[in-house]
């Protein structure tokens, strides 16, 4: 049986992550910081057959700990700061968590003498492109990012191709372009969306604020995205892949598109509101991945369309939102 560490296991991608590698018979492990912190109890209920070790990417100590104490075949560091609004009012944390945390794993694993016998798996992000040097963006575009969390992930993803060119270790970086689902948070834009829609539609709500309407970005589904890191540690060498679906779409689009799924086809116009005080101090304006080397290589590919994403993500949050407000689904 392999053994998996996952930092950031309560997070969307952690969470669809744990479910592909127990259902592949995985041992899994999970980094968590703060054992009465609600996602970690709602983890822990949900996900049982997951063990879970008390610790945190910003304490050495604590990995060094739970490395020992999973043994792990691979590790997949999806710990982060990741909301990217969020960083530029906590650049600091950002920076140590976010950047500073995979230096701080492989050093742990260098010290307990595992480097050469564990896979390991950065998140790194299409935020990286930032303001875009060429369109589709491909694994040798160079980056320009443009908010401290795009410049913590192109610290980390550096230094894990810096440990692959120096020591040897097996690091692989999967730049992944925006993926939501069922998962998300509810701070990021499409969740934002899917709920504010969804509350509109069953009349709990009548306005959707936002920021900027016009920013596009290539959403895929987060559930394919997961399978993309478990099949770049299955491939006999290390490498860097983009993982994206090659098709972009504003958030206009996305925000049309939710109330179409919610049956309320061109009505979204008398409900949205583009608030400037949500605007972000540099944007990301747009992104569109070309993820053809990890077709070719791994054989991956987005099977999931813009269109079923976001028909999954309003199905989602009617439901939710109708369970919590004791209401029928319309
Ligand atoms: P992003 O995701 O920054 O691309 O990073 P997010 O969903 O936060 O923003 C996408 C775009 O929507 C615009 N926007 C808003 N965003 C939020 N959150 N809330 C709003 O009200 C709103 N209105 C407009 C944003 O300005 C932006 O242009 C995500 C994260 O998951 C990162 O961790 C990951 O690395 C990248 O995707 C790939």
């Amino acid at each position: 049986m392999k053994t998996a560490l996952i930092t950031g296991i309560t997070g969307q991608d952690g969470r669809h992550l744990a479910e592909l590698l127990v259902a592949k018979g995985y041992h899994v492990f999970g980094l968590v910081n703060g054992q009465r912190h609600l996602k970690t109890m709602e983890f822990a209920f949900s996900s049982p057959e997951v063990e879970l070790i008390q610790g945190d990417l910003s304490d050495s100590t604590s990995l060094r700990r739970a490395l020992s104490l999973s043994s792990p075949d691979e590790i997949y560091n999806l710990g982060a700061i990741s909301f990217v609004g969020l960083s530029f009012s906590q650049p600091e944390l950002t920076a140590d968590v976010t950047g500073l945390g995979i230096l701080r794993l492989l050093e742990s694993c260098r010290s307990l003498g595992i480097e050469d016998k564990v896979k390991i798996y950065q998140a790194s992000s299409s935020e990286m492109f930032g303001q875009v040097r060429e369109t589709p963006q491909n694994e040798k575009t160079p980056f320009h990012p443009r908010s401290p969390y795009g410049v913590a992930k192109t610290f980390a993803h550096y230094t894990a191709v810096n440990y692959r060119e120096a020591y040897g270790m097996f690091i692989t970086n999967g730049i992944l372009f925006n993926h939501e689902g069922e998962y998300r948070g509810y701070e990021f834009v499409t969740r934002k969306i899917s709920q504010g829609v969804a509350r509109i539609r069953l009349g709990l709500s009548g306005e959707l604020r936002l920021g900027s309407l016009t920013p596009r970005r290539d959403w895929g589904y987060a559930r394919d995205y997961v399978e993309a890191m478990w099949m770049m540690l299955q491939h006999e060498t290390p490498n860097d892949f983009v993982i994206a679906t090659g098709k972009t779409h504003s958030v206009y689009d996305f925000v049309t598109a939710a109330f179409t799924a919610a049956g309320m086809e061109g009505e979204h116009q008398k409900y949205i509101v583009s608030d400037p005080n949500l605007f972000r101090p540099s944007e990301v304006e747009e992104l569109q991945g070309d993820p053809s080397k990890a077709k070719k290589v791994l054989g991956w590919e987005a099977k999931t369309t813009f269109q079923e994403l976001v028909q999954i993500m309003v199905d989602n949050d009617l439901r939710i939102e109708a369970s919590r407000a004791d209401l029928k689904l319309p």
